[in-house]
């Protein structure tokens, strides 16, 4: 070959490795640029202090999941103690529930129990009684005084424990509402006479007003009966109150005296 087409050969090589060189630039260039501009890109997508923030917020969501987790751990505490607590609830109420029913079934059978046996009319029928029973007490208190015994058809007191002078004798059968004896006849007088113990005794005959004019003390009118012991009334020193004995009948004594004395009940008042 000439040295003419050695040297358009070599030409076109270079030729040709020329334009590969260029293609090879420009793909270089196009990567370089690619790269460049993808840079850009991503720095503008990506903020600066994305790993901070990335960090902090990794940071704030597992403090979340912590706190979330003590919430739910908190919340089971506060279910299951509410549980006990309802349990316990329900166990005591349902023990007052059965106290309050045993409590009232004990009242009911009380309440039956005293229903039988104390009579519905209970409070009519005992008013009754009380009545009667007042009523009786009063008829017999009126009719038959304390202390006192019958004798014949009347009622007397017979003193055997205090002494008083006539007038406070007299006095005290008052204070019984009652008065000193006066003795309406002989059979009395014996009756009388019979039971005496410790002579001689007060009754209520004076002469106090008018001398030798005995007179029953109660009534103020002449006495009804004088049965006089031997000698008597013989007003010795001035003797104006009445005793008797057992043994003797009427005798004048000093007033003053410090005698036992007998009482007629006043039944008729
Ligand atoms: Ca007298
Ligand atoms: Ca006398």
């Amino acid at each position: 070959m000439g040295l003419g087409n050695r040297k358009l050969k070599e030409a076109a090589k270079l030729d040709w490795l020329e334009s590969r060189q260029a293609i090879l630039q420009n793909a270089q260039f196009r990567i370089e640029a690619s790269l460049f501009y993808n840079n850009l890109t991503w720095n503008k997508l990506i903020p600066e202090d994305f790993k901070d923030r990335w960090n902090n917020a990794e940071s704030i969501l597992d403090n979340l999941e912590a706190g979330q987790s003590s919430i739910e751990k908190y919340l089971e505490t506060y279910r299951s103690n509410f549980e006990k607590l309802q349990k316990n609830t329900e166990i005591q109420l349902s023990e007052v529930q059965n106290t309050s029913l045993r409590v009232e079934e004990s009242f009911e059978t009380k309440t039956l129990y005293w229903q039988k046996i104390i009579p519905q009319d209970l409070t009519g029928r005992l008013t009754r009684i009380e009545s009667q029973v007042k009523e009786t007490l009063s008829k017999v208190t009126k009719q038959i005084p304390p202390n006192f015994v019958k004798i014949g058809t009347r009622y007397f007191y017979i003193d055997k424990s205090i002494k008083h002078n006539w007038f406070g004798a007299s006095h005290f059968c008052r204070r019984l509402g009652d008065d000193l004896a006066t003795i309406e006849n002989e059979q009395e007088l014996n009756d009388i006479r019979a039971r005496l113990t410790r002579d001689p005794y007060w009754i209520g005959i004076n002469d106090l007003d008018k001398e030798n004019e005995f007179i029953a003390a109660p009534t103020g009118k002449r006495a009804p009966l004088l049965k006089w012991a031997p000698g008597e009334p013989n007003n010795d020193n001035n003797q104006d109150c009445v005793t008797l004995k057992s043994y003797q009948n009427m005798d004048d004594n000093w007033c003053t005296r410090e005698l036992y004395f007998i009482c007629q009940a006043n039944t008729n008042n």
